[in-house]
């Protein structure tokens, strides 16, 4: 089994700012312990971040492509800001049809209204946020034990 996780706008800075809200893991470390976590499972992990909509769309089509390199069989996604905006992350997850869970680490419901609205949402295997970087961890358990089930 491979999966990808792929991470959003500004999520390279976790562990330099706003520790308050986000903890003090660093994206290095949440991987890592990520790894770690899939290697348990016995599954195959990688993981992507960037602060462009146009690549994380490209990364998800390339997910897409069963032969190809970069496929996956399942997707945790925190697409940060795009979450609340994106129809372009939303189109390209769906037209893969990947099955993937949505992630956050903070309680996103618990925030701005703006936060409370997800393109992401409706499709998703399931929906984690207000951990922390637990949240990572309790998606991958939990996307890793749909595909199980499902397969
Ligand atoms: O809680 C989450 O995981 C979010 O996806 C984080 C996004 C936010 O726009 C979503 O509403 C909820 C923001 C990520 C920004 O990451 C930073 C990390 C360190 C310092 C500053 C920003």
């Amino acid at each position: 089994m491979r999966l990808l996780v792929l991470h959003g706008p500004n999520l390279n800075l976790l562990g330099q700012r706003e520790p308050g809200l986000y903890g003090c893991s660093t994206l290095a470390a949440i991987d890592a312990s990520l790894a770690r976590q899939a290697e348990g499972l016995g599954v195959e992990l990688e993981s992507f971040q960037s602060n462009h909509e146009g690549a994380l769309v490209d990364r998800i089509q390339q997910a897409g492509d069963r032969s190809g390199q970069g496929a996956a069989d399942g997707i945790v996604i925190n697409a940060a800001a795009y979450t609340h905006t994106s129809v372009a992350i939303r189109d390209a997850l769906l037209a893969v049809a990947i099955p993937y869970v949505e992630v956050h680490l903070s309680n996103v419901h618990a925030r701005e209204t703006f936060r409370h609205r997800s393109l992401l949402a409706d499709r998703a295997v399931g929906v984690i946020g207000g951990f922390g970087a637990t949240s990572y961890r309790l998606a991958l358990d939990g996307l890793v034990s749909h595909l199980r089930e499902v397969r």
